[in-house]
């Protein structure tokens, strides 16, 4: 069993900065906490972040065949991007949409998201947290 983890824009700044908001977890500390559970449970994993919405659309669509689950925090993109939404829909990897912070509770334009109708459920508000319980649901998903 194969699962991708993406993780879109301003990831990379995890733990250096709004610490109050997102923690003070970096974002190579979750990748090495979910190697760690995929070792244990026999799963492989692939885990990138990228700024770039293209390069996140690439990495979607080629999970198709290739993965067969895929785990998503695309951040800011999350609210604004159908170009993601389509890729997920196009790709048809069962999909988990996760947040490190309860976005319902934030300000209102993070209410909504875009990609939420094509994935197959979400993880919001755990902190870094949110991965590992989206690995799990990933596994149980296939
Ligand atoms: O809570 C989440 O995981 C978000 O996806 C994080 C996004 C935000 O736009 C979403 O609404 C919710 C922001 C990621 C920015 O990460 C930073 C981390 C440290 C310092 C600055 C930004």
């Amino acid at each position: 069993m194969k699962i991708l983890f993406l993780n879109g824009p301003n990831l990379n700044m995890l733990g250096q900065r709004e610490p109050e908001i997102y923690g003070r977890t970096t974002l190579s500390e979750i990748e090495a906490t979910i190697r760690r559970l995929a070792k244990s449970r026999g799963v492989e994993v692939d885990f990138w972040q990228s700024n770039l919405e293209g390069e996140l659309v690439t990495w979607i669509q080629e999970s198709a065949g290739n993965f067969d689950a895929l785990v998503l925090n695309a951040a800011a993109y999350t609210h604004t991007s159908v170009a993601l939404r389509d890729a997920i829909s196009a790709a048809g990897t069962p999909t988990i949409e996760i947040h490190l912070s309860n976005t319902a509770a934030r300000e209102e334009f993070r209410h909504r998201s875009l990609i939420a109708p094509v994935c197959r459920g979400v993880i919001a508000g755990f902190g870094s947290m949110s991965y590992s319980l989206a690995f799990e649901a990933a596994i149980s998903l296939t």
